[in-house]
């Protein structure tokens, strides 16, 4: 545990207590709603959690967990999601995303759109999300 946590201080920067991989976001037409996912490391003794989402790409960006309601998936805002200490959670189809409300243009397969996330440190995570067809996903995004 001790060589783990040294290794991972080596890697990051001090600054960076929050690392993200491989964020991507589903394409989508302009004015539609999609949603975004991430995987987010915690290298702190510490929680850090997630507490909004912003992006210019969309008017609104919300935190959102879709659960399993009887055998339905619904989904609800969330007003936080929470990194472990010393660990991740993935946001991914079924689960924790982040949902883009209205967006400002058209998300072809292959674009990039910059989302910030606000941390409860007060710090701030820039992710570059990069738009991919997932025309095959089972979800429907739509409440
Ligand atoms: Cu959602």
């Amino acid at each position: 545990m001790t060589a783990l946590l040294a290794l991972a201080a080596a890697c990051s920067p001090s600054s960076e207590a929050v690392t993200a991989s491989d964020p991507y976001v589903k394409a989508m037409p302009a004015g539609e709603m999609t949603a975004a996912f991430v995987t987010l490391t915690n290298t702190t003794s510490s929680d850090i959690e997630v507490t909004a989402a912003h992006t210019d790409a969309a008017e609104s960006t919300e935190l959102h967990e879709m659960t399993m309601d009887g055998s339905a998936m619904v989904m609800q805002q969330v007003d936080a999601i929470t990194i472990p200490a010393n660990g991740s959670v993935t946001l991914e189809p079924g689960g924790f995303h982040l949902m883009l409300m209205g967006l400002t243009e058209a998300l072809e397969p292959g674009a990039e759109i910059t989302i910030t996330l606000t941390l409860s440190t007060g710090d701030e995570l820039t992710l570059t999300a990069v738009a991919r067809d997932m025309a095959n996903a089972q979800e429907s995004y739509h409440p």
